[in-house]
């Protein structure tokens, strides 16, 4: 055959087989774009080795950043880790693809009353990731008196001893529920009180970290604190003498979910990750490293067979695994809609004063 036959035949089949259905080339790379302090990088390389995938792991520390993020048109991500009221924003907003959950084999994996939940019925956006409450932490050997409390952070007492959440949808709803108001709402003389009330707890707050506030409950800086379930765990692991209560004004529970970004460009890696997040062994890596509540039921059976030490003290403690006194008057955070720009900018106003 003549040469420019050859390539007439060539460029034909180049145009020709992708409408036949040809095979995709596999991915090499994950991007992922998730919490900080949360996934274990030995679950990465796991993934790495078992799939021949490079991850990159970008990090945030706040549903907002991640939100503001992709909105301004970040792309290329190919798993994000939005909490359930950002899970509700992103489906509205057309942000996430559709899963096929006959591809996640490991979804099977998965306590029931952690699926199908009211911000993705029927998951057809998200799997659960971790779970959680946000609540009161203390440190017994250094409070002046024992909080029981929202309203008790405001003692003086606690002058410059707070570490709070950097989480504008926690420290207001805290602040509404002190006033008695739905942590939820969307009326806005309400939420302007409740900026008032956070600017006067501004004498008694030494930081806002989101990332790692257990380190200034254990290291002396801060005595109390408003702090996911997972950071209280982590400060009760080196100091038995840090507590974690629900305060009388109830606290916050949670729910956190593995998810695709729309038009993520290599979505059969991140239905890989899905899967693999969700396979017991590697579960049980996230909560020895970073011990949330767990909604994998077969990863906290896996727990209890293979390490039963930590699954021993998994159950004992109230970060870990809530007793009733915290479910029974636990609020989740819903979507305000168009209230969330009132929330933000109250927000930062309140972090400039
Ligand atoms: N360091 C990871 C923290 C994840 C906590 N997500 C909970 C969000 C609650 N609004």
């Amino acid at each position: 055959m003549k040469l420019y036959r050859v390539i007439a035949v060539l460029a034909l089949l180049v145009m020709i087989l992708p409408a036949c259905g040809a095979p995709k080339a596999q991915s090499t790379v994950l991007n992922l774009y998730g919490w900080s302090d949360y996934i274990p990088q030995q679950l990465l390389d796991n993934f790495s080795a078992k799939y021949g995938l490079k991850v990159n792991y970008d990090t945030y520390s706040s549903n907002e950043e991640m939100l503001a993020k992709l909105q301004a048109g970040a792309s290329g991500y190919d798993v994000v880790i939005p909490s359930d009221y950002t899970v509700t924003i992103m489906i509205k907003q057309g942000m996430l693809e559709p899963l096929d959950i006959s591809q996640i084999p490991n979804f099977s994996n998965l306590d029931k009353r952690f699926i199908n939940r009211d911000y993705d019925p029927g998951n057809k956006y998200t799997v659960p990731y971790q779970w959680g409450t946000t609540a009161l932490v203390y440190d017994k050997t250094t409070v002046p008196f024992e909080p029981k409390s929202y309203a008790d952070l405001w003692d003086p007492r606690f002058k410059g001893r707070l570490v709070l959440l950097d989480d504008e949808r926690e420290v207001m709803g805290m602040a509404l529920q002190v006033l008695g108001y739905d942590r939820n709402t969307i009326d806005s003389n309400q939420l302007q009180q409740a900026e008032q009330k956070l600017i006067e707890l501004k004498p008694n707050i030494l930081k806002f970290d989101s990332d790692t506030p257990e380190n200034s409950i254990i290291n002396g800086e801060a005595w109390a604190g408003l702090v996911y379930n997972g950071n209280a765990s982590l400060a009760f692991a080196s100091d038995p003498n840090v507590a974690y209560i629900c305060p009388t004004e109830g606290c916050g529970i949670w729910f956190d979910n593995l998810a695709i970004p729309k038009n993520a460009p290599h979505k059969d890696a991140a239905l890989k990750f899905l899967d693999f997040v969700l396979d017991p062994e590697q579960s049980v890596l996230i909560s020895k490293e970073f011990p949330y509540s767990n909604p994998n039921a077969a990863a906290l059976d896996y727990m209890k067979t293979n390490d039963p030490e930590f699954y021993a003290s998994y159950i004992d403690f109230p970060g870990t695994n809530p007793p009733d006194s915290f479910l029974a008057n636990a609020k989740p955070i819903i979507d305000v809609g168009a209230a969330t720009t009132l929330y933000d900018s109250l927000w930062t106003d309140f972090k400039a004063k």
